[in-house]
């Protein structure tokens, strides 16, 4: 059986990752130059996010055939050769499947336009109430989530992009189709699966107006999704590989069910709430200060929650559409190093499966983009002009987007201080980060003391400690916005993780019992204890052990 708190996975955005021919987009090949990397790192499960070919309008999730690579990645000799070249490293690779909608130009979506009755059988496809769409709901990606089509005197529902149609799981063929997918990327040795926004794939028997919020509240964790997930894991035998789900918001008694053995699902799921502490009244595109109270208490829910319930959580901060981590909730500055540490020790000691987004392991930070221009991805670009079309000034619009787009974590991966970081030979797609001479892979493989060399620690523990993999987790300090504390607790060892979310020094009571405690890990030297009291310094992380 799997030992999921064994696991860390990491996550590849292939396009920024490494080019190996100097086309500027990274790709297959450039992961097979970087497995060494990978394998020196220590994770376990390779994530690639799509590369089968698309017209790219969604960067890979506009999906057109899901059994082949796109041409601009490679070919599938490259894939097969990065899945066996992986496997001599002992990696295992976790593809990225999407479910929920195909790319309007799937041949299935084609012979739907072209009038086949099977095929718009696939798709949701509605009458209109007049000349306005079936319902009001919103597409993720602003605007309305219905497309009208003359030619069908027609509309197809698109959560996402327009060119991203929503399948019908409603129709066996549809889900029968899927497994087969599943079926053959097994077959050429996959071992892992994640699943884009898997839990909005079972629509609503009738379709309302949603009066109260954008839609989401009819298909999120909708009525069959348990039951499709079940029948589709059942019939492709996955349930032995590793497999992740992409819940978008969802509750916690789904998630329990998605990932409760018992319920022969999936391995485990990705939530967003935590994710959200810095959004105005929820909203995205409306700016706030992190608030840290509200995150202590997300942990804490979905973590005693899970496990009170037998489920299990993907651990994260960061993936391609996050902007990063110590950006957000750490510090750019005098404090980067520090904060970058402590934000992952955070989360890769709580219970679940780590994950780990390229670029993360080295601290690497947002974009900073000045002009509209730089900005590659088509949810940047809507909003900008929605953000404008409300009254924002541009310079008001930039700000927003140089703090929340996804491109923030799109660019490419700092292999060294060369030019474009070393990423490329050619002009990349994205530009870099303008920080990659300080930060990057080949300075911090030298020092002992980088944030690179931090993270390899992590990995290493939690496979050597049950403590950690397995064992119970209990919160403290929860009054205290700024210190987020736990304890693991696994047959007679116990650890205390205590992490200062702030830049200020913090004073914690220390109970009688730690003095016995020996430190496992930290990011400071030392530690800084005086009667029956803790001081942690900016951003500190200190890792407590139960000795003798
Ligand atoms: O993302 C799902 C999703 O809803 C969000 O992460 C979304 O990008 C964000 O909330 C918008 O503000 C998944 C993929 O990870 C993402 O890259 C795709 O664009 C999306 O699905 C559609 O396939």
């Amino acid at each position: 059986m799997l030992n999921l708190g064994e696991k860390t996975v990491y996550q590849i955005y292939p396009k920024s990752f490494y080019d190996s021919d100097g086309d500027g987009l990274g790709d297959l090949r450039g992961i097979i130059e970087k497995l060494d990397y990978l394998q020196d790192l220590g994770v376990d499960y390779l994530w690639l996010t799509p590369v089968f070919p698309s017209p790219q309008n969604d960067n890979g999730y506009d999906v057109a055939d899901y059994c082949a690579i796109d041409p601009r990645f490679g070919n599938m000799e490259d894939m097969e050769e990065l899945i066996s070249q992986s496997e001599r490293r002992g990696l295992k690779v976790m593809l990225d499947m999407v479910f929920n909608h195909t790319s309007t130009y799937h041949p299935w979506f084609q012979k739907a336009l072209a009038g086949e009755r099977e095929y718009q059988d696939y798709y949701i496809f509605k009458e209109g109430k007049g000349d306005q769409p079936p319902t009001n709901w919103q597409s993720k990606f602003g605007g309305p989530a219905w497309e009208y089509l003359p030619s069908l005197k027609k509309w197809y529902l698109h959560l996402f992009d327009v060119t991203q149609a929503d399948l019908n799981w409603e129709n066996p063929r549809v889900r029968e189709e899927l497994k087969g997918m599943i079926r053959f990327w097994k077959e050429k040795g996959v071992q892992g699966f994640r699943f884009d926004v898997v839990n909005l794939i079972s629509k609503p028997e009738h379709f309302a107006d949603d009066f109260q919020g954008d839609g989401r509240r009819f298909y999120t964790d909708g009525p069959h999704i348990h039951e499709y997930l079940k029948e589709l894991v059942r019939d492709t035998g996955i349930q032995e590989l590793m497999t992740v789900g992409e819940m978008s918001s969802t509750h916690l008694e789904d998630c329990i069910r998605y990932s409760n053995r018992k319920e022969q699902e999936l391995s485990m799921c990705f939530n967003f709430h935590h994710l959200k502490v810095d959004y105005r009244d929820g909203e995205k595109w409306s700016l706030m200060e992190p608030d840290r109270m509200e995150l202590k208490r997300l942990f804490e829910e979905w973590q005693t929650g899970m496990q009170r319930e037998h489920g299990w959580n993907a651990l994260f901060w960061c993936n391609h559409d996050q902007p990063r981590i110590v950006s957000r909730f750490g510090d750019e500055g005098q404090y980067w190093k520090q904060s970058a540490k402590m934000l992952g020790a955070c989360i890769h000691l709580m219970q679940g499966t780590p994950y780990i987004y390229q670029g993360e392991e080295l601290g690497m930070t947002n974009a900073h983009f000045r002009e509209i221009g730089q900005y590659r991805d088509v949810e940047s670009q809507n909003y900008y002009e929605i953000l404008l079309g409300q009254g924002k000034t541009e310079e008001e619009a930039l700000k927003i987007l140089s703090a929340r787009s996804r491109d923030n974590s799109r660019t490419p991966m700092q292999w060294s201080g060369e030019t474009n970081g070393g990423f490329t030979k050619g002009t990349p797609w994205i530009e870099p980060a303008g920080n990659y001479g300080e930060i990057n892979v080949r300075r911090q493989a030298e020092d002992e003391d980088s944030i690179l060399h931090f993270y390899k620690r992590l990995i290493v523990l939690r496979k050597e400690r049950a403590v950690i993999s397995k064992g119970g987790i209990a919160f403290l300090f929860q009054e205290h916005a700024d210190v987020l504390a736990y304890t693991r607790v696994y047959e007679g060892e116990k650890l205390i993780v205590l992490n200062n979310l702030t830049g200020q020094e913090i004073t914690v009571p220390a109970e009688p019992a730690w003095c016995r405690y020996g430190k496992l890990l930290g990011n400071y030297e030392g530690i800084w204890e005086a009667e029956g009291h803790i001081t942690l310094r900016p951003f500190e992380t200190v890792v407590l052990e139960k000795r003798g």
